[in-house]
């Protein structure tokens, strides 16, 4: 059986218990399982569906899950941007290509289904969009109510809209991500809530699914892991179930886990670059990848030990350098993605001519959210359509032909 357990004292409590944050010391708690009561192969995963619940066997659900068949995400070999950074084995995994156009849609299964499965019947949490978007569908797929929180101003449209669509109550708060996330914190330690933030603990759990399949689709382990970091869930997630894989005998080596954040608000950067004990909080943090415009990431603490234990990095990227590889990655590689899961690629491509990343190396970088999530950066950055006549003549002419 898995309990949860505090990452900083150790202390253990049971898996059905409704908690945040460790009694004792106040850290983050992960979920544990006991391996060697799993019974499983990797040709029982083999023969199911790629998907988040092809590896269920590593996850909490015991009830019929919440499901909109998320993961299963294409693998992509970028061969032309490779090539361009001199890099063979670079790919991508596309997480817009989820129910609700993101990562998140993993971590959502598994959290709302484990909402009925602790009897909780309603969920909130705080978000720069995709969260709020995610638990939004997964709350209308298992008729539940949802609250989100979000930062007033500085969600992309096309999150907000998901997120009025699919039902839920949407609360813009005048202040940012962070002081969004102690409020409906707050309300749901006071108001009984299942609050579905990255701190919980079985929100992750699915997120973890992102590596399994990736280690699945290259038939091994890659070099190195690039994830975009805001909260810094998503990348303690995958590594904490690579490591649960090493510990089932499935794969014999950790990818270095490397982050990347917008330069605006790159607390995790600091840390590892300064090798401090903790982050920072960036108290004022900014960035045109508003997904990732967080100053005081949660899980900082279990993604410290993810990238250094691994021998990973932590970069940070410009707006600048963000938004050019958005482009580069939908003219070159016919990959859509947002903002902040661009960060990941263009953080690859910084660390190649620092010469951090040394080019035989085989690293997925994960590109967590569709480009249709904000169209307004889109269009701030492209040519408006030519409008014209409508004969022959003026779109010959148009056309210069
Ligand atoms: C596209 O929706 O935090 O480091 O509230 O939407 O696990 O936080 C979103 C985060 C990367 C960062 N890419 O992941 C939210 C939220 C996209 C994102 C991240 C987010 P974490």
């Amino acid at each position: 059986m898995e309990r949860l357990v505090c990452v900083n004292c150790g202390a253990a409590y049971p898996a059905d218990e409704i908690l945040y944050n460790c009694i004792k010391c106040g850290h983050l708690l992960a979920v544990q399982y006991n391996l060697d009561e799993i019974a499983v192969t990797k040709k029982v995963w083999e023969k199911r569906p790629l998907s988040v619940w092809r590896y269920r066997e590593l996850l909490p659900v015991r009830i019929e899950p919440v499901t909109l068949q998320e993961g299963g995400t294409p693998l992509y070999h970028l061969n032309r941007l490779g090539e361009e950074m001199g890099l063979l084995h670079l790919y991508a995994k596309h997480e817009g290509m989820n129910p609700s156009g993101s990562f998140k849609d993993r971590g959502m299964t598994v959290g709302v289904s484990m909402a009925l499965q602790l009897n909780m019947r309603s969920v909130a949490c705080a978000s720069t969009g995709n969260t709020s978007a995610s638990l939004a569908v997964y709350a209308a797929k298992a008729g539940i109510p949802a609250v989100v929180l979000l930062p007033a101003g500085k969600v992309a449209i096309g999150k907000v809209a998901q997120a009025l669509i699919h039902g839920a109550r949407v609360i813009s708060i005048r202040g940012n991500f962070d002081r969004a996330l102690e409020m409906v914190h707050d309300l749901c330690l006071s108001h009984g809530l299942y609050l579905l933030n990255s701190i919980n603990p079985y929100r992750l759990e699915g997120q973890k699914t992102i590596g399994f399949e990736a280690v699945d689709q290259l038939g091994g382990v890659p070099d190195r892991f690039v994830l975009p970091v805001g909260n810094a869930g998503n990348i303690s997630a995958v590594y904490k179930g690579l490591l649960e894989l090493e510990g089932l005998g499935f794969i014999d080596a950790l990818p270095m886990m490397t982050g990347i954040q917008a330069l605006g608000s790159s607390p995790v950067v600091r840390a590892i670059r300064e090798n401090l004990p903790e982050v920072i909080p960036e108290p004022h943090p900014e960035t045109v990848a508003t997904a990732i415009r967080i100053g005081a990431p949660v899980n900082a603490e279990k993604a410290l030990v993810a990238i250094r234990k691994t021998g990973g990095y932590a970069e940070s990227v410009t707006d600048e350098e963000i938004l050019q590889m958005q482009r580069d990655l939908a003219r070159k590689e016919g990959i859509g993605v947002e903002p902040a899961s661009a960060a990941s690629v263009a953080g690859v491509k910084k660390l190649v001519e620092s010469g951090v990343i040394d080019r035989s190396e085989r690293i997925v970088c994960v590109v967590t959210g569709h480009l249709l999530k904000d169209p307004d950066t889109v269009i701030r950055q492209c040519e408006p359509p030519t409008e014209i006549d409508a004969d022959l003549p003026s779109l010959l002419s148009a056309l210069r032909l």
